[in-house]
């Protein structure tokens, strides 16, 4: 890597705090990063990106296979060959005048059976600081990968973060993945989306487990009573809040414990649960919207050794956020480095802006996080963001039937350009971007996994954000989304009522507590009403889906769609 990208220098990174002083003070003489004020916010920093990398870029994202049909109809792709040549043009002698860093890394808890080892590669500070509190970083890490072990190989470069000179390329057949050109999270942070769940669901399938996109959370009851949940929503649904969720006064005598807020690693355990694990050491989370009622906990998670991206900076060098506060009178610098101030028309940090925090900081972390086993999984939930169709909870009749309706979730878009509203992109899982081989063969190999747990979760579906005709929200979410849980929990143990219709098992009236607080009239009864009409007309546009994932898709996903198409014409509800 050193012939091919020629850096003056080469560090290896050990992890510790004196690495990390000296990293921050040579990206704070090159303007990366700035310090804010260590009075009040201790061990932060700030860093701005280029205007035009502030996000994912699925377009530029690609699964590079020997064969195309292995990276299946919903990735990008690129041959090897292609991939590694294209790249390795604008990698060379890109790092010249540059230092390169080797972080050795391991996602999961080190020691933990769960646990993966990648060495990222990279030409970025910033890029170092973050993996320092995402992954587990340093000596350690190359101690536990030891002088023969198998780990995933990653390169990353900053080049000159040109879109056009961009790519983000994972061989899975090769545990490798390059990305070049772009300094975002998502696309250079190579342990979080490309390791954990592209590579990750790769070597799930062919290892026989699980990577996914989905929040780990543990509900302790007032008797002491623990049950974990893992959730799927597709990006930006509020799954950082519901993982940090704090219960409404009603429920007080509980506790609700963080694991993880965005992907989990699903393993069969020695007792027969499905077992979770984080694999990731910190959050990386949306600013916008974060405040002391939305997610107290991430706020206060956030209150010291964070990296704060593309938030504005204000003159005190504190930063904020739209949705924080009320907006600081004397105004700032916006994420795109210019002087703004409340009555600016452009916004005051990116609505992609990100913190990146240490999950050991969270109040709510669970004193589980960490364990090598991982927490065993009483319930899965699938979600998305529509404003009609399902009830606010549902639970499937299996897991072959939970599979399938996690394989058609769905969210609408608000599409500004093109001004159209409720356009309906299916997110299987939530993986639509992250799973890293053929879609159909990850719907057999969840199908698969359902037959070697001998105490399977059970599946539920959710949307907290149903709507009335004037698009208000129907159910207040938040906290009192807790009200939710307590039902699948309830389920779990068998002492929550239930209603069975053609879709699913639903609340039975009076068995979601709803003490303590009150609904617009007539919202319960939308909230779980099942309307045949749109769910015929539902299965109609899953269809448009299931003809896009072909042969491979499982017979057992057709299956059980005709179950519940028959089932929907025989009761109705
Ligand atoms: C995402 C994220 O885009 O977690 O899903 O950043
Ligand atoms: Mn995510």
């Amino acid at each position: 890597m050193e012939a091919l990208c020629r850096p003056d220098k080469t560090h290896w990174c050990d992890g510790s705090e004196a690495e990390k002083d000296l990293l921050t003070r040579e990206a704070v003489s090159t303007g990366e990063i700035t310090i804010l004020d260590q009075k009040k916010l201790p061990g932060c920093v700030y860093h701005r990106s280029d205007p035009q990398d502030v996000a994912r870029t699925e377009d530029l994202t690609f699964i590079c296979t020997r064969s195309k049909e292995d990276a299946g109809p919903t990735n990008h792709w690129m041959s090897p060959a292609d991939a590694y040549g294209k790249l390795g043009e604008i990698f060379k002698d890109s790092m010249k005048g540059r230092t390169m860093y080797v972080v050795p890394f391991v996602m999961g808890p080190i020691g933990s059976p769960h646990a993966k080892i990648g060495v990222q590669i990279t030409d970025s500070i910033y890029v170092v600081l973050n993996n320092r509190i995402m992954t587990r970083m340093g000596k350690a890490a190359l101690e536990s990968l030891g002088s023969s072990g198998e780990f995933t190989r990653c390169l990353h470069g900053k080049a000159d973060l040109n879109p056009k000179r961009r790519f983000i390329c994972h061989f899975p057949e090769d545990n490798t993945i390059w990305s070049v050109g772009s300094n975002y999270g998502g696309n250079a942070l190579l342990g979080k989306k490309c390791l954990a769940l592209r590579i990750g669901s790769y070597l799930g399938k062919k290892e026989g487990w699980l990577a996914e996109h989905m929040l780990i959370l543990g509900i302790e009851d007032p008797a002491g009573k623990f049950h974990y949940v893992a959730a799927a929503f597709p990006s930006q649904c509020g799954k950082t809040n519901l993982a940090m969720l704090v219960p409404p006064a009603a429920f007080r005598g509980y506790k609700v414990w963080t694991v993880g807020d965005d992907i989990a690693w699903l393993r069969v355990g020695k007792d027969g649960t499905l077992r979770a694990v984080n694999p990731e050491a910190g959050f990386f989370g949306v600013a916008p919207g974060t405040n002391k009622t939305s997610n107290p906990n991430a706020l206060a998670t956030i209150q010291k050794n964070t990296i704060f991206t593309n938030v504005l900076l204000k003159p005190d060098k504190t930063v904020w956020w739209e949705g924080l506060e009320a907006p600081p009178a004397e105004g700032g610098i916006n994420w795109r480095g210019e002087a703004w101030t409340p009555a600016s028309k452009e916004k005051g940090a990116h609505p992609n802006s990100r913190f990146t925090a240490p999950a050991g900081q969270c109040p709510s972390i669970s004193p589980h996080w960490e364990d090598p086993e991982g927490v065993p999984i009483s319930a899965i939930i699938f979600g998305g963001r529509r404003a009609s169709l399902a009830p606010l909870v549902y639970e499937t009749l299996s897991w072959a039937h939970g599979t399938y309706v996690g394989a058609t979730i769905a969210s609408e878009t608000t599409s500004a350009a093109t001004g159209k509203t409720g356009v309906v992109r299916r997110d299987p899982m939530a993986m639509l971007p992250f799973c890293g081989y053929h879609m159909g063969d990850y719907f057999a190999h969840w199908l698969e996994m359902g037959d070697k747990i001998q105490r399977p979760p059970k599946i539920f579906h959710v949307d907290w954000f149903r709507t009335d005709e004037e698009g208000n929200y129907l159910w207040p979410g938040f906290g009192e989304n807790l009200r939710v849980l307590l039902w699948m929990i309830g389920r779990v143990e068998g002492t929550a009522k239930a209603r069975k219709t053609a879709i699913g098992y639903v609340p039975e009236t009076g068995s979601l507590d709803l003490s303590g607080f009150s609904l617009r009239p007539g919202a319960l009864e939308t909230l779980f009403k099942v309307d045949r009409g749109a769910w015929l007309k539902e299965i109609e546009s899953q269809n448009e889906f299931f003809d896009k994932i072909g042969d491979r898709l499982p017979q057992a996903m057709k299956r059980e769609q005709s179950k519940l198409k028959e089932r929907l014409e025989r009761d109705g509800a």
